[in-house]
């Protein structure tokens, strides 16, 4: 696989002359400052592919082409976005980038409850804990019905949080949850103004009607719409799982499980429709096997991100070492590299280590860490390169 790392731009804390000398051949970026629905022109990308290709690599994948919450929704303005879709596909295919990462999930893009959760031996990881959520949707954003979606032992849990709970844990779970996470991925919280939780309001209400099956059905239409497009210059569509893989705020999430996955390839039956498969994301649900899926969906898979979870006993994730956890890398890294070589492929969230701890690094996207992980993967597919060498 080609060993590629997602790179935010000249905001970004690691520089692009700094990952070409840790072995990265792709860079994995987007135009940070471009609005979901906004038109990419050709001038915009090759402004930065200008900027990677003098420093010896290549602008391998688009994470993300942000697909509008107007499109999701197949709102008003979704004709007009899906316009400026299409063109900026084109676009990029003009500069010879081919593979696009985006989402489909509603509002958030992913979700974490602690971005600097402390591991026995010092180091920090991503963490998503249940409680601290169920508290966040039913104390803090106070969505009607909230109370329902959860179960009586864990609501218990929640109630007596809430008695410990102050206005500084309330802020932190909007800064999280809200501002720091989507603070960076070109989703639709991305440049928010005034109070975050009035806006994020604004956000949910706009899916109140909207079951898990017109999200499905708009997935297709967009799908549909563009696929003519991507035949026409060989563009690999990449979707990304749901992180974490459940229905969250009472939002529906289609992207989550094996059912989900085999559903969306064969109603758009299409080899340019095809998958990010997100390891980390997938292995953050108890009703998935990495390895079943990859397996399963390795034809189809066009883009990975190589990471690990563990899922504790109270149903909490926590991110793993990229040897360890659910997601099963090592094996991955076998099924991948021997069925599907020419993908690229990026280590993501890693653990935040050394002088790297307390550095404003976007969460999950510090330097040692995920040179560290690097390293680890360069392993692994070294192992299966030898196993096929001795086996002739
Ligand atoms: C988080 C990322 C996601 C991912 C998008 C792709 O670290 O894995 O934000 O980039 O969901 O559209």
């Amino acid at each position: 696989m080609q060993k590629t790392w997602r790179w935010f731009g000249e905001k970004d804390l690691v520089r692009l002359d700094q990952m070409r000398q840790i072995g990265v051949e792709g860079v994995v970026t987007s135009l940070h400052h471009k609005l979901p629905g906004e038109l990419w022109t050709i001038e915009d990308i090759q402004a930065v592919q200008k900027k990677i290709e003098a420093n010896g690599m290549t602008w391998s994948v688009v994470e993300s082409l942000p697909v509008s919450e107007e499109i999701k929704q197949a709102g008003p303005k979704c004709k007009a976005h899906l316009e400026a879709y299409c063109q900026s596909l084109e676009n990029l295919a003009a500069c010879g980038i081919r593979t696009i990462c985006y989402n489909f999930m509603p509002v958030l893009d992913w979700i974490r409850t602690d971005l600097e959760y402390t591991l026995p031996n010092g180091t920090q990881t991503l963490y998503f804990s249940w409680v601290e959520f169920a508290y966040f949707d039913v104390y803090v954003l106070k969505r009607a019905g909230a109370r329902a979606d959860y179960s009586v032992d864990l609501m218990k849990q929640v109630d007596e949080y809430a008695s410990q709970a102050t206005k500084e844990t309330d802020q932190r779970l909007i800064y999280i949850i809200i501002i720091k996470t989507q603070g960076f991925v070109n989703g639709p919280l991305g440049n928010i103004t005034g109070d975050p939780l009035v806006v994020f309001r604004q956000f949910l209400d706009q899916y109140a009607s909207l079951s898990k099956t017109d999200l499905r059905n708009n997935l297709v239409a967009f799908l549909t719409d563009i696929m003519p497009v991507c035949d026409a210059h060989d563009i690999h569509m990449c979707i990304h799982p749901d992180d974490p893989p459940y229905p969250v705020l009472g939002l529906p999430r289609i992207v989550s499980s094996t059912e989900d996955i085999d559903w969306l390839l064969q109603a758009v039956d299409n080899v340019h429709n095809g998958l990010t498969f997100c390891a980390g994301s997938l292995s953050a649900g108890i009703h998935n096997d990495t390895v079943e899926m990859a397996k399963r969906f390795v034809h189809r898979t066009h883009f990975a991100h190589l990471r690990s979870c563990d899922i504790l006993p109270n149903r909490d994730v926590v991110e793993a070492n990229h040897t360890l956890g659910r997601g099963q890398v090592a094996e991955l890294v076998r099924i991948f590299e021997t069925q599907a070589p020419h993908i690229p492929m990026r280590v993501d969230h890693a653990p935040t280590l050394l002088d790297d701890i307390g550095k404003p690094y976007n969460a999950g996207y510090s330097l040692y860490g995920r040179m560290m992980a690097l390293g680890q993967i360069e392993g692994m597919m070294a192992m299966v390169h030898n196993d096929k060498r001795s086996k002739g």
